[in-house]
């Protein structure tokens, strides 16, 4: 059984994160220890996670394992209690929940659970999907299983988007990302970048989870879950453009690349706190 390792952090993790994220030197509640609101944008919670004790190694679960081939597939998240901390002590601990054989691929899904180190209170809860390129054809299960909102499809409906916000990320976005605690070198390291068939360093998935959680957020007030698909690659610099649109207390969106018209996140939604007004 997994024991779990300590997460601390203090408000100036809070504000490395928000601005890892996008948050302008002019959003106070974000970049001011001192502001009246002041708080973490309730995507953080995929951040201490990092710090999980993981009771399995890649190596032991698929054949020819590289982290240099290993991609952020999915990505779910709940919030189990507001407001989120902006200081603290948490425990993160994670479990191995499939193996899924894609042919030339495998993807891993692990949950991990987050709970305050004092109070034992669980704070987050999520689900993370790598896509291990080269790793498949072990004859494993086909087919991810039927998580609910963790798998859901979430196909944006045929009309206008009700929201669309366009961010643009800076060329350090990744280098600044990462001091949040994914040190993957895939997002700095040109020479690692490109043993992993990139031209240059890739931005994270979770920077761009971020931004677009972030947009949700700051559109439909606070997120009960939501849960992404990373369907292409951003490159720091890039302008993001999600397009959401509101059903009931869910929030279905997605996210494209303006420079390219790609698709970055697909498949993703988030279910709100309250049906009413934001906060
Ligand atoms: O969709 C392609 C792609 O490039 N996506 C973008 C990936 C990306 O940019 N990710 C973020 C950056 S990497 C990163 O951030 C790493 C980070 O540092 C570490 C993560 C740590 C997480 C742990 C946290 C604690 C790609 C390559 C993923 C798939 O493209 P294709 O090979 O063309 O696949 P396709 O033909 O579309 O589909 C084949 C089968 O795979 C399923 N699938 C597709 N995309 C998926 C996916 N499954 C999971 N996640 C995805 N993103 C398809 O459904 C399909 O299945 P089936 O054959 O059964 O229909």
């Amino acid at each position: 059984e997994a024991k779990g390792t300590e997460f601390t952090f203090t408000e100036r993790d809070v504000m490395l994160y928000n601005l890892g994220v996008g948050a302008k030197r002019t959003d106070l509640r974000y970049v001011f220890e001192g502001a009246e609101e002041f708080q973490v944008i309730p995507t953080f919670g995929v951040i201490p996670p990092f710090d999980a004790e993981i009771p399995y190694n890649m190596d032991e679960i698929v054949p020819n394992f590289s982290p240099m081939m290993l991609l952020h597939g999915e990505q779910y998240l709940e919030i189990k209690k507001y407001p989120i901390p902006t200081s603290g002590r948490l425990i993160s601990k994670g479990k191995l929940l499939e193996v899924v054989d894609k042919g030339n691929a495998a993807v891993v899904k692990n949950g991990v659970t987050t709970v305050n180190a004092e109070t034992g209170e669980e704070l987050f809860y999520t689900e993370a999907t790598v896509f291990l390129r080269g790793c498949g054809g072990f004859g494993g299960q086909k087919k991810p299983a039927d998580r609910g909102a963790s798998t859901a499809a979430n196909k944006p409906p045929a009309r206008t988007p009700d929201v669309v916000v366009e961010e643009k990320t800076t060329e350090e976005q990744a280098a600044l990302y990462r001091l949040s605690g994914d040190y993957n070198p895939l997002h700095v390291d040109p020479a690692f970048a490109k043993m992993g068939g990139f031209k240059q360093p890739i931005l994270h998935g979770l920077c761009f989870f971020g931004i677009a959680g972030k947009a949700v957020y700051e559109k439909f007030g606070p997120i009960r879950n939501i849960k992404v698909r990373f369907a292409g690659t951003v490159m720091p610099g890039q302008t993001l453009v999600t397009e959401m649109w509101r059903d009931g207390n869910k929030v279905i969106f997605q996210t494209k690349v303006k420079e390219t018209g790609k698709l970055a996140i697909g498949g993703a939604a988030a279910e709100l706190v309250s049906e009413g007004s934001k906060l």
